[in-house]
């Protein structure tokens, strides 16, 4: 097995251009490939590698967070768990991931389908643009792969196989269970958030009721081995175009708690909401802000259809076994038994949305959608919003019933 070597412009095209898989796409001569190094994220890099007969993306894992640098390794591991997180996902979802071309386990390299003319989401959402067709894809995307990856449709000794494989993904666990749960509650070292913002800071570090329930939702996001999680399905982990949605992504894979990803995906859209007064330079983003609390509706009214078909299809795990409901009275069961299921998500989707839209704005890793707001104080409103916002809906998360509590609840504080 060769050393790890990081990637450049210059030897990428020496290094993987005998790869059969990756000439057949871009091209037979790899001195006349181009090379751009486009990554953005906090983590690896990403290259587009364009050539006489196509592009691929070769993604690579440094061994460290490419965010804060040297000093914070990160295993390179993390390649091996997105690789296969990816292939599942294809199974489970067919056409809403990238497709993969090659991968090189020792150096972290994933070389996949080059998505154009695809934007990052978060992207699209911060310039205004209304996708008709997310709302659908991402509430089947969850709803397939949260239910495909658990024992309500896995064969056991597979699903303890994958549960066992995912295991190992310890380190991207420590950093969601650091930066997303606990770090925001106090004054961890890597924590900054916008001046403006010191006396909702304070507040939120005294609110004992909401510190309890970051503490069970971190519980539940550690000990709750449900299914194979994506780990970190935010906006920024989807490429969309106005007809085409893919998932990109999933290095933070793991067995957990259905309701994390379902409330990650939800709460960058309301980060999203929250934002939108600050982008109205071009003109008012009133019908963005309708578009997106109908697309979180959309997003939950279609999973749980989609949930909900899946139960009545494709229910042959060990859990809820479709044999034990058989007769009128037993369908009658395996109905009340699906509700608790999907009430359990929504209740648990809410306070991992709440703590997710804290971290976003208080911790560590923020995103695009409050930090592309160049004036501060506009900034501060906006995530003054959004903070309390996540504070109600994880302190009251047994007492929110649907979407529409919500909408009202966002729109009200939006016009505060
Ligand atoms: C140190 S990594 C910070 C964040 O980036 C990733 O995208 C995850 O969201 C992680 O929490
Ligand atoms: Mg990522």
């Amino acid at each position: 097995m060769s050393a790890f070597e990081a990637l450049t412009v210059s030897t990428l095209p020496v290094r993987l251009g005998q790869e059969a898989a990756i000439r057949q796409r871009v091209g037979d001569d790899p001195s006349a490939w181009s090379v751009d190094e486009v990554g953005d994220g906090n983590l690896n890099l990403v290259f587009i590698v364009r050539g006489a007969a196509g592009a691929v993306i070769v993604k690579q894992a440094l061994p460290y967070v490419r965010l804060v640098g040297e000093s914070w390794p990160l295993p390179l591991k993390r390649s091996f768990f997105e690789y296969h997180a990816l292939i599942r996902q294809a199974e489970r979802d067919p056409g809403m991931v990238p497709e993969i071309f090659h991968f090189d386990e020792a150096q972290a390299i994933i070389v996949m389908e080059f998505l154009s003319p695809h934007i990052i989401l978060r992207r699209a959402l911060i310039e205004g643009q209304q996708l008709p067709k997310i709302g659908r894809d991402l509430g089947n995307f969850i709803a397939r792969t949260l239910f495909r990856g658990s024992d309500l449709a896995m064969e056991t000794r597979k699903r303890k196989a994958d549960l066992a494989l995912f295991a190992d993904n310890v380190e991207l666990c420590d950093i969601t269970e650091n930066l997303v749960f606990s770090d925001p509650y106090f004054e961890a070292p890597l924590n900054r958030h916008t001046p403006g913002l010191e006396a909702i800071v304070t507040e939120l570090r005294a609110d004992r009721d909401m510190k309890v329930e970051a503490q069970r939702m971190k519980h539940l996001f550690a000990a709750k081995a449900e299914t194979l999680l994506h780990g970190d399905l935010h906006t920024g982990s989807v490429m969309v175009t106005m007809d085409d949605t893919r998932v990109i992504d999933p290095e933070f894979a793991f067995y957990g708690p259905m309701a994390f990803d379902v409330g990650m995906l939800i709460a960058n859209f309301w980060m999203s909401y929250f934002s939108q007064s600050g982008h109205e330079a071009h003109g008012p983003r009133d019908a963005m802000r309708a578009y997106l609390l109908d697309t979180v509706e959309e997003i939950w009214t279609t999973f749980t259809i989609e949930f909900t078909r899946l139960w009545h299809e494709e229910r042959r795990g060990i859990l809820y076994q479709a044999s034990l409901f058989e007769d009128r009275n037993d369908r009658l069961a395996s109905e009340q038994a699906l509700h608790g299921v999907i009430h359990d998500i929504w209740t648990d989707m809410l306070g991992f949305a709440g703590v997710e839209m804290h971290r976003r704005i208080l911790g560590l890793a923020h995103n695009a959608d409050f930090e592309t707001i160049a004036d501060e104080a506009k900034r501060a409103a906006c995530e003054t919003k959004a903070l309390k916002f996540g504070r109600h809906i994880a302190v009251n998360r047994t007492r929110i019933h649907s979407p529409a509590d919500l909408a009202t609840l966002a729109e009200r504080l939006e016009q505060e």
